[in-house]
């Protein structure tokens, strides 16, 4: 172990004092802070898609907001990435390149000229990943016939079945419910003519002679992450064969099951939907059902939750926000730093925030429509959008218990009981947990992975980042209630042993949504620390061995979004900001928060910092799905003010 305990740390306290300002002053009249979740380049096409479905356009205002941003986030070959800081792919490019033209922007526009000069050549429309396409049917851009089949009839398999619905992960399992839908009822736009000037422009060759056959093959390299396998053919030829003599009836009843889910999915989240896409999804089914009904103005009125303005333009935001798990993490930064008189205010309006979004019951009839219950539980952005989240529970929860010794915690030790009770009833039979729900299904059927972009969706398995985060907040409740409860104990116990199982042989965790082996090895550290493990445990060893050989020369730590997708370490530019708050806490966490490696870590971090308090932009930090970027606003905000208050406590 190289922790020098000779070597004091220059005191923190002024950059801390600036950092715990810039969050007192961004926080909001709630008590939380809202901000920029933006990122993936797929949901902007997806809205303006959904609402040229409908006959409708956005406003003015957003309209031109929406503009700049595509404008300023077209890559500088001419195409658009997955996300902000990736390289073009055909999904997103031709998705986007759509959108600009359906908000008006002129064919011969240079920028629209450049992205055709990129997708054209790598096959256009028929190369498109497969949501590409699916969208593109919806706007009669591309034919039916051309797409893997997404049958709404695959609700109506006995749930017994592996591959029955239900056991999807919930975000693949509700993006793919309003596709069936529409799928089912082959939903396509009116036509019009800027759709048949669009059909010439995104495909290279006449539409009329597209061999839609093998349209359904084709995908550009560009867009393979996840390959198709023959698994994966095979279940779409099956499906096919069956598309071909699928009768009305079975069709209509399972339509009408799809429906039904739809309609649950949306009253239990009061119309905000789990993410982005099957919110916009959804609100189009309803638009085919009842044109103008009151599903489409509940959906139309709870649209503005998902925008979000910043520089760069109006964005749609990843999920309604991330306000919940960022309060969370705000908090136990905050009470880290000590928690002076000065504080106090903002803590309190945060533990107000934190009460006011605790799930307070379930949803209605859960079995009937698959959900897990929710009483107890924290989502990750608001009361109202209603999915609980294992570790946004697990946060919450520990923010409750961190703000409770200053006598600023606001939820009842009935409802921490309730969430406690949740997090139990979601721990798998491996040890560790998923994001919301229990695993459902064999991590196998990841072969049937038919997105070409994403990785790990079909099936919510448990990871280390939600099995510690769960391990903590119960190891954090048992010392709060300080009553003996061995349901808890072998929740912990069990909880740790997955931890160790997951733990790679160079000594570091990786991390899913986060990135990523900085983010992943803060949570195993933290997680077999609070089962018990004591700092001279041989794994918490080899993970700060890892951490300090991955240590710049300047002190700080680098990782970018290719770490995720490549599985190995990958580096960036320059140092991250968040990235040395991760492996500081961790390193600290450890017991190592005087070694010469903690030290130097923090003298960056502290020289970094603003004169305005704030640390300088940064490449994305969030991920999820192994590919895609997604931006934590506050992330910058909080971890380098968290770590350096850790760091500085001797
Ligand atoms: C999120 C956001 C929060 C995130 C954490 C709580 C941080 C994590 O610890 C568990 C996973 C979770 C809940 C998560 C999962 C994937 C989400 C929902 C997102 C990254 C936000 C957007 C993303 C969603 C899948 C985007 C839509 C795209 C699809 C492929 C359906």
């Amino acid at each position: 172990m190289s922790a020098t305990a000779e070597v004091r740390t220059p005191r923190s306290e002024p950059v801390i004092q600036r950092g715990l300002e810039v969050l007192a002053s961004t926080q909001d009249a709630e008590g939380s802070w809202y901000g920029d979740y933006g990122g993936p380049q797929f949901l902007i096409p997806i809205y303006v898609a959904g609402l040229h479905v409908m006959g409708r356009v956005p406003e003015p205002a957003q309209r031109e907001g929406l503009v700049a941003y595509l404008r300023r986030h077209q890559n500088a070959d001419g195409g658009w990435g997955l996300d902000v800081e990736s390289p073009s792919q055909v999904f997103t490019s031709v998705l986007n390149y759509v959108a600009l033209r359906l908000m008006g922007v002129a064919e011969d526009d240079p920028r629209l000229r450049r992205a055709r000069q990129w997708f054209l050549p790598r096959g256009g429309a028929l190369a498109s990943g497969a949501w590409g396409k699916i969208i593109l049917a919806l706007l009669g851009l591309y034919e039916y016939r051309g797409l893997q089949p997404v049958p709404p009839e695959l609700w109506l398999l006995p749930e017994s079945l592996p591959v029955h619905p239900s056991r999807l992960w919930c975000h693949c399992r509700m993006v793919y419910l309003p596709m069936s839908w529409l799928y089912g009822r082959k939903a396509r736009a009116p036509e019009s003519p800027l759709l048949a000037a669009l059909r010439r422009e995104i495909f290279d060759g006449d539409y009329a002679q597209v061999d839609w056959t093998a349209a359904r093959e084709r995908v550009s390299p560009t867009d393979v992450y996840t390959p198709r396998t023959v698994w994966l053919k095979a279940a779409n030829q099956l499906m096919l064969g069956y598309e071909r003599v699928a009768g009305k009836q079975l069709r209509e009843r399972a339509l009408g099951f799809a429906l039904e889910q739809i309609r649950a999915e949306d009253e239990a989240t009061h119309y905000i939907c789990i993410g982005p896409i099957n919110k916009v999804l959804n609100m189009v089914v309803w638009h085919f059902v009842n044109p103008e009904g009151p599903e489409v103005r509940a959906h139309l009125e709870r649209l503005p939750d998902y925008f979000y303005e910043a520089a760069d333009g109006i964005k749609m935001n990843g999920y309604n926000s991330s306000e919940l798990w960022d309060t969370a993490f705000a908090v136990q930064a905050v009470v880290a730093t000590g928690a002076s008189e000065a504080t106090r205010p903002m803590l309190a309006e945060a533990a107000r925030f934190i009460e006011a979004n605790q799930v307070l019951e379930d949803t209605r009839e859960p079995a009937r429509f698959y959900r897990h219950p929710s009483k107890g539980g924290w989502p990750f952005s608001t009361r109202e959008h209603g999915w609980p989240i294992s570790d946004c529970t697990a946060e919450g929860l520990k923010a409750c218990l961190a703000l409770e010794p200053l006598g600023l915690n606001r939820v009842p030790e009935a409802r921490l009981q309730d969430a406690v009770g949740l997090i139990l009833s979601m721990q798998n039979k491996d040890g560790g947990w998923a994001t919301y729900e229990l695993q459902r299904g064999p991590q196998l059927l990841e072969v049937l992975n038919p997105s070409d972009v994403f990785s790990t969706i079909m099936v919510d398995i448990s990871y280390v980042e939600c099995t510690s985060a769960c391990v903590q907040a119960l190891a954090a409740w048992r010392k709060h209630t300080q009553r003996p409860d061995a349901r808890v104990d072998e929740a912990i116990a069990r909880g740790a042993a997955f931890i160790r199982k997951l733990q790679r042989e160079d000594g570091s965790w990786v991390g899913s949504w986060g990135v990523c082996f900085t983010y992943g090895t803060w949570f195993g550290v933290k997680g077999l620390l609070a089962a018990g493990a004591s700092p001279e445990d041989p794994a918490l060893r080899r993970a700060t061995a890892f951490l300090r050989s991955h240590q710049r020369s300047d002190g700080s730590w680098s990782e970018v979004v290719d770490s995720c997708r490549q599985g190995r370490w990958v580096e960036g530019k320059d140092g991250h900001a968040v990235n040395t708050a991760w492996a500081l806490l961790t390193l600290a966490a450890a017991g190592e928060q005087a070694s010469d490696s903690a030290r130097r870590g923090a003298q960056w971090l502290r020289g970094r910092q603003q004169p305005d308090g704030r640390w300088p932009p940064e490449p994305i930090a969030g991920i999820f799905n192994r590919t895609c970027a997604i931006h934590y606003d506050a992330y910058l905000r909080i971890f380098p003010v968290w770590a350096l208050a850790v760091c500085d406590k001797r």
